[in-house]
């Protein structure tokens, strides 16, 4: 059955089957969530420990009660994970977009999932790109390599993109709630991809096409990302200025029209910190600001290293313990993470004896450093470097480290 049969007559999800390529951060799920709702989804991985993982029910990622979801999803048979696509009514591509290092797009997970289901996309399949990518990707390489050159685009095949949105450490609540903005390659595709989101997300989808659902998605991320660096310049501007930045923001932001976010040792995670890039990349002449914010958010890290090397001159043997190695609070994510270059960084300059803890991150991420416990790193540092928010952190006695020198990247025990 194709997907157009199974919105126009038979409205139940539990008859469409998904193909849903890459089970990472957004893969897993979307295809767990889509298997409780009915779906009978086939999850693609090319790692072979992550299907086995899967299929035993169990999960490779940190995101709160995605191993519940997953488990129920598999139990019940609706979610099957193998190492290769299989014929679908909807293909989901959900694949990582990084970038190279001088900077320019990798588009090279994209190619390889379009090319593995090839061979299975037939009359009436839709394929939906979800990674986030540059200008044009759905057109010049969704479009041009998913399926049979025969096939006409809105109307034997149907070619959306409808970039992922959810905010890692709430993905199961935001992939189910967030509005969503899908892109077709042509109308008809547009509308096919908006009744298929439609039978499983309760926040409001909105048709556009490919080209502008891309724009979008790049410009919501580049909009953070160029509010943080306001953020982070204030925060260094303040620091000459021997002030608090947290006052100025929480003051500034009671003005009615004025939101700043918040300053932090730079900007991290596999979205924020590269997906900027891709316009930039794009467009290098009308990009000047979302380069700069990159730039001003990428020196932060730096500006941190050396406050902290100014500070360790005060000890004739400085022991400087790190909280924190990932991104953002309470995830495990260490890519792209500012608390791995400031620690690289400490290190490098011979800052002293360096400790890390982060509860979250296992040896096998993390192996430049040994990892301690949050009790040693505490009775053995008199310097502390706060870098991640997590809980644990958050809950450290103040009287502890009333005894301490703290730098305290995130503000969290003002
Ligand atoms: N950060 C700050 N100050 C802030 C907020 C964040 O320094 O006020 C830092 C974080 O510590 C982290 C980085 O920014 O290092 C990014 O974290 P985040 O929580 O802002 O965002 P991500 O990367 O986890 O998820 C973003 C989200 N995009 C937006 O909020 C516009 C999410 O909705 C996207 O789905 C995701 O990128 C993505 O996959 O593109």
């Amino acid at each position: 059955m194709n997907v157009s049969e199974s919105f126009t007559h038979r409205p139940v999800p539990a008859e469409t089957s998904v193909c849903v390529m890459g089970l990472g951060y957004i893969g897993l799920p979307t295809a767990s969530v889509l298997a409780t709702k009915g779906f009978r989804v086939t999850g693609v991985d090319v790692r072979p420990e992550v299907v086995d993982t899967i299929n035993r029910g169990e999960i490779h990622i940190e995101e709160p009660d995605l191993d519940i979801l997953v488990r129920s999803a598999v139990n019940s048979g609706q979610l099957v994970a193998a190492e290769s696509p299989q014929a679908a009514d909807v293909f989901m591509i959900c694949v990582p977009t990084p970038i190279r290092d001088d900077r320019t797009p990798d588009l090279t997970y994209i190619r390889e999932a379009c090319q593995a289901i090839q061979p299975n996309v037939v009359k009436g399949n839709l394929v939906i790109l979800e990674s986030t990518s540059p200008p044009r990707t759905t057109e010049e390489i969704v479009a041009a390599t998913a399926f049979s050159p025969e096939f006409e685009i809105g109307k034997d095949v149907f070619v959306a993109h409808c970039p992922e949105r959810v905010l890692p450490g709430r993905i199961l609540l935001e992939v189910v709630q967030n509005d969503r903005v899908v892109g077709g390659m042509t109308p008809e595709c547009a509308q096919r991809a908006k009744q298929f989101y439609e039978s499983y997300v309760s926040g409001e989808v909105f048709a556009t096409s490919a080209l502008v659902a891309e724009v979008t998605k790049l410009a919501e991320n580049s909009y953070r990302d160029v509010n943080i660096a306001f953020a982070n310049e204030l925060s260094m501007l303040a620091e000459d200025l021997n002030i608090d930045p947290w006052d100025v923001i929480e003051l500034a932001n009671r003005h009615p029209r004025v939101q700043i976010l918040s300053p932090g040792p730079g900007v991290g995670g596999h979205c924020i910190s590269v997906d900027p890039w891709f316009l930039v990349h794009a467009q290098p002449e009308r990009t000047q600001l979302i380069r700069t914010a990159r730039e001003v958010n990428l020196y932060k890290p730096q500006f941190v290293v050396r406050h902290v090397m100014e500070l360790a001159k005060q000890f004739e043997t400085p022991k400087l313990g790190c909280l924190g190695l990932a991104y953002k609070a309470d995830v495990d994510d260490i890519r792209e993470s500012p608390a791995l270059d400031i620690v690289r960084g400490l290190v490098r300059e011979g800052v002293g004896d360096v400790m890390v803890c982060d509860p979250y991150v296992r040896p096998e991420q993390f192996d430049e450093l040994p990892l301690s416990s949050l009790t040693d790193v505490l009775e053995a540092c008199p310097l502390i470097l706060l870098l991640t928010d997590h809980r644990q952190f958050r809950d450290i006695p103040r009287r502890v480290l009333q005894e301490k020198v703290v730098v305290d990247t995130r503000g969290l025990y003002r």
